[in-house]
């Protein structure tokens, strides 16, 4: 473990003090304690680590629960350390007392409420012990948050052993889970020669990416990778298979005949439809975790290798995967043709993978940003990392989770967010000038959530402004102002582009885009990459 976060309160003391007198940690403040969870969750999914975080007792506890959750969907592990009162102090009025005894449920891989011991030489061999345990739990086959529950009695501040006291010597953990053997797996086993395929690489915090593009390029199979995977590389890398799988026609003439996924399940929802209609398409599902990622049922195979591992089969007709990627170079020059030089939100998803240094990692925020990052991030070989709460969808907590990947990175870290996102997670800007961190923030203002403007809702005119696009009305350069961002308002792509090119730290790049010019435009472009393909 690398990094722990904290957040003030008196029952949680012992915790804090042994957190932030270690120094093997660095230790991250937080006043919010959902700002903190977030936070912890960036770090973790930045460092494939696990996070330790501790909270004080009451609806502190209570305030980890949406960072809890999407790290259990999004398999992150995070050690949750809650200070509680003690049994004689629970349901009898005293202070800041709640229920904590499994309180996130089922999000949790493992419960323990550790109650209260004497320092024995025996309940430090325990206590050690536990805390591999826990380790070992949030890291198991299955990524996922651990809950440890303290209930601490006062005194709260005693006089402490030294951090290294007692434990294993040259400070060696006290159990060591030896990791299963990763499993090998040969794809020609389960692909009958030479059969058409596609690989659809997601979302995967894990490093598996590398991998993928020579596996597309060896088995000749298009490659549908979802930026957050890391994977739109390389030869056989298709990108603009959301548009292209829009037009029924090129949908239906590139049917494959067989399909392996690895990661999460790309958003696209036009790649979603077609891989649920597929029919007759063996679909295999490479996943070490078990996350089984599969609305549509249609998956008859799940290999439980490592992707990194993975053998190709035999190479396909080189025929096929030339259709695919004379299809994707006709849908580019559609794209460019239809966008122009407007700086409208598509041109900001092609300025920010275009123009990003490679160092950089991107967060990007749930609702439009994250599709049209899907829809429009060319394929680039040094393209930047591309994060995102995509476990759970939801757009609390991006701002915080950003924060704590730029806790971490090397480059600079930009965040990609529309304005009502961003108002959600305002508070969790703090973080920049308490930390001293460096995150560059591109602010979408479109003045509302323009993702429903995609939906029959929309037509609701009474209620839809109100309650469910819900514009902000906030003035983003007063918000800036008070968390110490400098505010830049671009006119044109290029003023855009020169931003990115070089991302100043503790700026955020407001873009004013318009939300009923949005769907509008989507359908120009989706229509003109269907044109493309006869044309
Ligand atoms: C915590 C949470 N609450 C509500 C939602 C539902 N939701 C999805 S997108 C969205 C609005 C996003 O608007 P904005 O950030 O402005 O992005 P835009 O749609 O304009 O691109 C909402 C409320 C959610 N995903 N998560
Ligand atoms: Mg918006």
């Amino acid at each position: 473990m690398t990094d722990a976060c904290t957040s003030p309160g008196s029952r949680s003391t012992p915790l804090v003090l042994a957190i932030a007198r270690e120094p093997r940690l660095r230790a991250h403040s937080h006043i919010d304690e959902r700002s903190s969870g977030f936070f912890a969750l960036g770090i973790a999914k930045a460092t494939a680590r696990a996070v330790a975080l501790t909270c004080t007792s009451g609806t502190a506890a209570a305030n980890l629960a949406p960072a809890v959750i999407e790290a259990s969907e999004a398999r992150v592990p995070l050690i949750v350390l809650t200070a509680d009162r003690p049994p004689e102090l629970r349901e009898i009025g005293a202070g800041q007392t709640i229920d904590q005894i499994k309180l996130y449920g089922d999000a949790v891989r493992w419960f323990f409420e550790v109650g209260n011991h004497e320092a024995t030489p025996e309940r430090m061999a325990w206590i050690r012990a536990l805390a591999c345990r826990a380790w070992a739990a949030a890291n198991g086959e299955r990524p996922g948050p651990v809950h440890l529950n303290w209930p601490l009695r006062e005194p709260l501040v005693t006089a402490a052993a030294g951090p290294a006291s007692g434990g294993r010597s040259g400070g060696r953990p006290w159990v060591v889970v030896a990791a299963r053997a990763s499993e090998a797996a040969r794809l020609g086993d389960h692909v009958s020669g030479s059969a058409r395929g596609v690989i659809v690489a997601g979302r995967d915090d894990a490093g598996l990416a590398p991998a993928i593009p020579a596996l597309a390029q060896a088995a000749g199979y298009p490659l549908l990778a979802d930026p957050l995977s890391g994977a739109r590389r390389g030869s056989a890398a298709i990108a603009h298979y959301d548009a292209l799988l829009r037009d029924a026609g090129f949908a239906r003439e590139h049917a494959p005949e067989v399909v392996v996924r690895v990661g999460d399940l790309p958003t696209s929802k036009s790649l979603r439809a077609w891989l649920g209609a597929l029919g007759g398409a063996r679909q295999i599902l490479v996943d070490p975790q078990l996350g089984w990622q599969d609305p549509a049922s249609v998956v008859e195979l799940v290999i439980r290798a490592d992707p990194r591992l993975l053998e190709p089969p035999a190479a396909a007709d080189p025929g096929w995967l030339e259709r695919w990627r004379s299809a994707d170079a006709r849908a580019a020059g559609a794209i460019e043709e239809t966008l122009g030089e407007e700086l409208s939100e598509p041109n900001v998803a092609r300025a920010v993978a275009d123009t990003l240094p490679p160092a950089a990692t991107v967060f990007v925020a749930a609702s439009m940003p994250v599709r049209d990052l899907e829809s429009f991030w060319p394929v680039r070989d040094d393209a930047p990392r591309v994060l995102s709460n995509r476990g759970a969808n939801g757009i609390d907590g991006t701002l915080s989770s950003a924060l704590g990947v730029a806790a971490v990175a090397q480059g600079p870290v930009v965040a990609l967010i529309g304005d009502v996102a961003f108002a959600h997670d305002l508070g969790g800007l703090l973080a920049a000038s308490r930390l001293g961190l460096s995150l560059t923030i591109v602010l979408i203002n479109n003045g509302g959530a323009a993702v429903f403007d995609y939906l029959p809702i929309a037509g609701e005119h009474d209620v839809y402004e109100q309650h469910v696009a819900t514009p902000t009305g906030l003035d983003f350069e007063r918000a800036a102002a008070l968390y110490g961002f400098r505010h830049e308002r671009p006119q044109t792509l290029d003023a855009l582009r020169a931003l990115l090119a070089q991302p100043a730290p503790g700026t955020l790049i407001e873009v004013r885009t318009d939300r009923s010019a949005g769907l509008a435009l989507h359908e120009r472009v989706w229509s003109a990459v269907a044109r493309s393909r006869t044309a």
